[in-house]
């Protein structure tokens, strides 16, 4: 584990202020690029860009006509509108992961994020797998979470691809808050993870966590990367946003669990950190020895049950053995 042996890879988070209803494409792809020269500039090899990139946040908004969803829609990747972010970062040799919604050949709508490589090549397309929100209108929220109206969760559960010299995975947002996905990925070795979020900060089901948004933003990001080893980058959309204030503090995080870059702005911002993937080890060959200390036979539950279930006949220890439990007869005289 010493540093001789470093396998060092330079990423940047490129965070999105806010994108308005009628911003156009091609003016978010112009800002995407600025972006990418900046993280360029600074040595990146990979720029992870935020959640549903391409547009303002829709799933604020109700809407039922079908041309005006599949308007915020992509139905190929790239597309005319993101072929210049393509070609520019082929050009100068950099990767990056770009979150946008999808709309399948077959009809499928998902809120999904593709991987490419520094030569232009396709990783992979990850889907996002926890759809936060609700389903049916509420109109008399201030504003509305529609993600489980307009996204299918996706199938494919939690990807991790050889790319960058490195093991690579993806989350999208909501995912990030959930410890299965990083452990999902985390046994495929997992040494970093590319995360795009839009995260309202004011949450209408219970507004005393409006405070803590950015407290929870860490703390489930540097539970995840500490408790896997893993890298992690995190890009936020955020700023006011068609009146909706929505978290930025988009950062990079350590093995450690450490916050080793955070944006300090709630516009477009480059944050960078040259991470040594070698790093990962000191917390997968130590303490989270998966191999050597994890139990999964005592874990059934996470995977054969999904809400809360008490079980019927689990009992309390004095109800198993009175007689051996009772503190009169432990250790006294
Ligand atoms: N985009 C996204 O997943 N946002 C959610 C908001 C949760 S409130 C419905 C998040 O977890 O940040």
């Amino acid at each position: 584990m010493s540093s001789e042996h470093a396998r060092q890879l330079t990423v940047a988070a490129g965070q999105l202020g806010p994108v308005a209803r009628d911003d156009s494409r091609a003016s978010v792809v112009e800002r995407l690029i600025v972006l990418l020269h900046t993280a360029h500039r600074r040595g990146a090899e990979l720029v992870v860009f935020p959640e549903l990139a391409l547009t303002t946040f829709f799933p604020r908004w109700w809407e039922e006509d079908p041309a005006a969803i599949e308007a915020w829609f992509e139905t190929e990747m790239p597309g005319p509108a993101t072929k210049p972010l393509f070609d520019e970062a082929a050009h100068l040799g950099m990767g990056f992961c770009l979150g946008y919604a999808e709309l399948t050949p077959d009809g499928h709508r998902y809120n999904s994020q593709v991987l490419v490589e520094r030569d232009g090549t396709a990783v992979a397309i990850f889907r996002k797998v926890h759809i936060p929100g609700h389903g049916g209108n509420e109109p008399w929220r201030p504003f509305q979470h529609l993600e489980r109206y307009y996204f299918e969760p996706g199938p494919s559960s939690f990807g991790v691809w050889p790319a960058f010299g490195a093991q690579v995975g993806m989350m999208i947002c909501n995912d990030r808050r959930w410890p299965e996905t990083y452990r999902v990925m985390g046994l495929q070795g997992v040494e970093l993870i590319c995360c795009g979020y839009n995260t309202p900060i004011h949450y209408p089901p219970d507004p005393s966590q409006d405070i803590l948004a950015g407290f929870h933003n860490q703390l489930v990001m540097q539970a995840g990367a500490y408790q896997n080893g893993t890298w992690v980058v995190a890009a936020a959309k955020g700023g006011v946003e068609e009146g909706v204030d929505t978290l930025a503090q988009s950062c990079i995080i350590a093995p450690s669990g450490q916050v080793v870059a955070q944006a300090f702005t709630a516009g477009d911002e480059v944050i960078t950190a040259t991470c040594d993937l070698e790093w990962c080890k000191r917390y997968t060959k130590t303490i989270f020895d998966f191999d050597q200390y994890r139990r999964p036979d005592q874990y059934t539950r996470i995977t054969s049950q999904r809400g809360v279930s008490p079980h019927p006949g689990e009992q309390r220890l004095s109800e198993h053995r009175p007689s051996e439990h009772r503190p009169s007869e432990h250790g006294r005289g």
